[in-house]
């Protein structure tokens, strides 16, 4: 039996990127002034760079800022996108994606512990999680700023398992994304995506399962180490 399951979180525990985090960036940009405005499309696209801040830096320089002023620019806006994001998450307009209480709490009746890896900032993930699973339900949360390469680069992974003092086989990870699968299969860990409107038809290879919502999932197939892992009541 695994001990353990690691949950990231934007597009996996919440669905916070077409209509929480890109409107943030555009508020940010609006803000400093600059007509720059990502739209749900354009953001899809540029969601293949993890970490907000580099997202912003490249964009800035995919249309003509200089690298150093791109730099220093996206440092600005994330800061300003930050705030917005942090009082979305305090207005609860950020909502659990259906079916992800219930499993956690289905986690927790066999033993299991919670874990977070994600490569958004600790400024808004720590309400995020106190807010919306209460403060401590997750025993280790690693988030972009503890590591200096993010995800795909499985280094989240491997400073969560030394955290948590666990083999990579003890620990299940549930991703949405190729990126995640990426860093999570990377470290070693066994991984469930679970897709969402952003990543649905991305290359899930290496996934033990590739499910399009938590219906598809139990919290006995997450923690058993033999065998498919089966859909039904978490
Ligand atoms: C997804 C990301 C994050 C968010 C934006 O993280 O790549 O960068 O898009 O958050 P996850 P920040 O690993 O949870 O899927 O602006 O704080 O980076
Ligand atoms: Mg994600």
């Amino acid at each position: 039996m695994r001990r353990a399951v690691s949950f990231d979180v934007d597009g996996t525990l919440v669905d916070t990127e077409r209509d929480g985090h890109r409107v943030a960036f555009n508020r940010a940009f609006e803000d400093a002034g600059l007509d720059d405005h990502w739209d749900a499309v354009a953001y899809g696209r540029l969601l293949a760079v993890a970490g907000g801040r580099q997202r912003i830096e490249a964009h800035l320089v995919g249309r003509g800022v200089a690298v150093p002023e791109a730099r220093r620019l996206a440092r600005h806006l994330h800061a300003l996108k930050t705030q917005h994001f942090v009082d979305m998450v305090y207005g609860g307009l950020i909502r659990p994606r259906a079916g992800v209480t219930a499993l956690l709490g289905a986690l927790e009746a066999r033993g299991a512990a919670l874990h977070v890896v994600t490569t958004g900032s600790r400024e808004w993930v720590g309400p995020l999680l106190d807010g919306l699973f209460g403060r401590g339900r997750f025993d280790v949360v690693v988030t972009g700023e503890e590591v200096t390469r993010l995800k795909p680069h499985p280094e989240a992974y491997r400073v969560l398992l030394s955290r948590v003092r666990l083999r990579p086989e003890e620990v299940m990870a549930v991703e949405d994304s190729a990126i995640g699968l990426r860093a999570a299969t990377a470290a070693g860990l066994d991984c469930v995506l679970v897709t969402n409107h952003y990543t649905a038809g991305q290359d899930g290879s290496g996934a033990l399962v590739v499910a399009d919502s938590f219906a598809e999932l139990s919290a006995e197939s997450l923690l058993a180490t033999e065998g498919a892992v089966a859909g039904g009541a978490a």
